[in-house]
């Protein structure tokens, strides 16, 4: 059944794949419990320490754990150009990994068994479960890095009923040179191995309500942020993406877009989930700040 999988995912260019047993995760009850003291989760986080550890899970054995590698921007995009951060520069990974990974769920209930698909706004901790999987190790950046795509990959999940032969943990740590935590605009990542989402840049180009402070921190880059990763040795040998598949947009000569006109254009697009008000926000900010420096 493992092989038959295997051959499936394969077959939709998936190649890195891992299965993690499904127990109580004790390890890392202790990580949720400390972000909550100290105000670090952000709302994009969803279920509770008891979910995410599968305390009281009694019907999941397994989690087959999958991961699509996405390319990475370069920074010399021309100043007139905003664009999004590469994690959301294509089609919905949403709907495109959860498509990927339809027949396997099919396959997996056409033998009696349950299976459900989980890509990113869910209750698992992915990277956990990634991690279980024997799929990569944690960086200093809180993001998981694989060894052949570094940490340019997006993550999907089954979760199953059926039972398998596990992958291990790798025994293996990034090379704690610090460079993410030193470049991240707003002191997300820090020293004693915590990250605070609320200050990544990240969260701060989707959430609704900004301060002026928060504002300042918007750049070129107007939703979502790839300066931690960007810095990772990790992440050389990462292909860029071509110049024509970046999306980018004329902060000059957009327009205010209509609720309809925005889905039309852009409703393909994962960063088009958050709405036009939030896209137009940061582009705008950007557009100030390009006008200031004209004006100098
Ligand atoms: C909420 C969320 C965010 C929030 C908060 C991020 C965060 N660090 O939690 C915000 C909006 C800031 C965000 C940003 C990004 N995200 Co995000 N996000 C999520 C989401 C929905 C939940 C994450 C979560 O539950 N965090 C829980 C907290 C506790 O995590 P943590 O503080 O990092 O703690 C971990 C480590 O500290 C570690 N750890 C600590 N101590 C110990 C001890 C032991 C023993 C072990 C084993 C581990 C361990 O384990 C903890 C749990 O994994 C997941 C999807 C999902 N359902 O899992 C995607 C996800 C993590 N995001 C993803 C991506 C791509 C991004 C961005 C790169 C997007 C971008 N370009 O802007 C950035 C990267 C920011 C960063 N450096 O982390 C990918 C990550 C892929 C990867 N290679 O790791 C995911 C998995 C989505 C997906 N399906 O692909 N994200």
């Amino acid at each position: 059944m493992k092989e038959k999988i295997i051959e499936i995912l394969n077959k939709e260019n998936l190649y890195e794949i891992g299965f993690a047993k499904i127990e109580y995760y004790r390890d890392i009850e202790n990580v949720f419990l400390l972000q909550e003291k100290y105000n670090y989760r952000t709302p994009f986080q969803v279920g509770n320490v008891d979910s995410k550890t599968f305390k009281n899970e009694i019907i999941f054995k397994t989690a087959i754990v999958v991961l699509m590698p996405y390319c990475k921007i370069s920074n010399k995009i021309k100043k007139e150009y905003a664009y999004v951060s590469a994690s959301f520069n294509g089609v919905d990974y949403h709907l495109l990994l959860k498509e990927k990974l339809e027949s396997v769920s099919l396959y997996l209930e056409s033998l009696g068994y349950i299976a459900k698909i989980f890509v990113d706004n869910n209750y698992l901790d992915e990277r956990y479960l990634a991690y279980r999987a024997g799929l990569g190790f944690y960086g200093l950046n809180h993001l998981l890095i694989n060894d052949k795509y570094g940490s340019f990959f997006f993550i999907g999940v089954i979760l199953t009923d059926a039972i398998f032969n596990y992958s291990k943990p790798l025994n293996k740590t990034c090379y704690m040179c610090k460079k993410c935590l030193e470049v991240c605009p707003n002191g997300a990542i820090m020293e004693d191995g915590n990250f605070n989402g609320n200050k990544c840049i990240s969260f701060i180009t989707q959430k609704k309500d900004i301060s002026i402070e928060e504002e300042k921190l918007i750049n070129q880059c107007i939703f979502g942020c790839d300066v931690c990763t960007n810095v990772c040795p990790h992440n050389l040998k990462v292909s860029e993406c071509k110049n024509e598949d970046i999306f980018k947009i004329d902060a000059y000569s957009y327009s205010h877009l209509s609720n309809n006109d925005f889905k039309k254009n852009y409703g393909k697009y994962s960063f088009s989930w958050r709405g036009r008000n939030i896209f137009e926000r940061n582009l705008n900010i950007y557009k100030q700040k390009l006008e200031k420096k004209d004006k100098l």
